[in-house]
């Protein structure tokens, strides 16, 4: 089995709050693209909502106050510097972003090649929290009020380097995410997230949102053997506390390499991709081994039901 090295980085951001302009995020996040080109790492993955607080803590109903948050063009003159950087240096990447898209407002992320283009668009399709703003409480979690169901499924693409594959933040919970990713043979699964320490829909021990954070990226890695880099936004973002724990997981399962602060903070590791191969052909192959005629209810089925038919 000969080795296929990929050297892949994560760039973690700390918190980004409402007053920061987009040109103070963009010299954020293309001075750590710099620093992983200076270790050598050829991708780059950066969080969700990358250019922005993560807003959707906020009720807001003015449309133009909402829009402020979102990304009509992409590149636009903003972020064209990100796309800029990433051809000179020859270094790929994964940013999240809102999108505002005739009309319709998404959780984005876009894969940028080595050459600055664009290579592919994912829209975020497990979007968690809520659509009606709770009364009297000050920070919500609105993503269903912000954002509609991705449409774009779970593509992965073809890259001269890997087959990449993208997914948003709550997405990374749902083994569906990667197995539709783990079918296409993905290689490297690319995911941002905002996850705040405190779910404020949900009371949740502290110490379980890093533990299932990376059980779940574990878990996918390991199942579908497959790479995972993870970057999230950490630190204290308008006074709410969001988790660190950025990470490349292995096709193993194992954290191979993970950030130590709650700032802006880059991590990287050369990937073998060939190390998927021994899952592919033995544990997990696929085609020897799935018993797909058995996994109707799955597809078939949303909610739970009892086995007596009942809720
Ligand atoms: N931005 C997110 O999707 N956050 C969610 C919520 C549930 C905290 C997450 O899964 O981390």
């Amino acid at each position: 089995m000969s080795a296929r090295k990929l050297h892949l980085a994560v760039a973690q951001m700390g918190p980004v709050q409402r007053s920061d302009s987009r040109q103070r995020v963009v010299a954020r996040l293309l001075e750590m693209l710099r620093e992983a080109h200076s270790r050598g790492a050829t991708w780059v993955t950066f969080p969700e909502l990358a250019l922005t607080t993560f807003f959707p803590r906020w009720s807001m109903e003015d449309p133009a106050e909402v829009h402020a948050f979102f990304e009509t063009e992409m590149p636009g003159p903003l972020t064209q510097p990100l796309f800029d950087a990433a051809r000179a240096l020859g270094v790929g990447f994964y940013l999240g972003y809102a999108e505002l898209a005739g009309g319709v407002q998404y959780n984005t992320s876009i894969l940028v090649g080595r050459d600055g283009g664009i290579v592919g668009k994912y829209r975020k399709i497990h979007i968690p929290g809520e659509a009606a703003t709770r009364e009297g409480q000050a920070v919500q979690h609105l993503e269903k009020k912000y954002f509609e169901v991705g449409d774009l499924g779970f593509p992965v693409w073809q890259t001269p380097d890997a087959a990449i594959g993208m997914c948003i933040c709550n997405d990374r919970r749902w083994p569906e995410t990667y197995r539709v990713m783990g079918l296409q043979r993905v290689e490297v699964v690319m995911v941002g997230y905002n996850t705040p320490s405190g779910y404020t829909q949900w009371d949740e021990p502290l110490h379980l949102r890093m533990h299932h954070h990376l059980l779940s990226l574990q878990a996918g890695a390991y199942q579908n053997a497959c790479w995972v880099a993870a970057a999230g936004k950490a630190g204290v973002e308008e006074g709410n506390p969001m988790i660190g724990g950025s990470c490349i997981v292995a096709p193993t399962g194992e954290v191979m390499v993970r950030t130590f602060s709650e700032d802006d903070e880059v991590i990287n590791f050369v990937c073998d991709l060939s190390a998927s191969e021994n899952y592919r052909a033995n544990i997990f192959n696929f085609a020897a081994h799935r018993r797909p005629e058995h996994y109707g209810m799955i597809v078939s089925r949303k909610g739970a039901q009892a086995p007596d038919g009942g809720a």
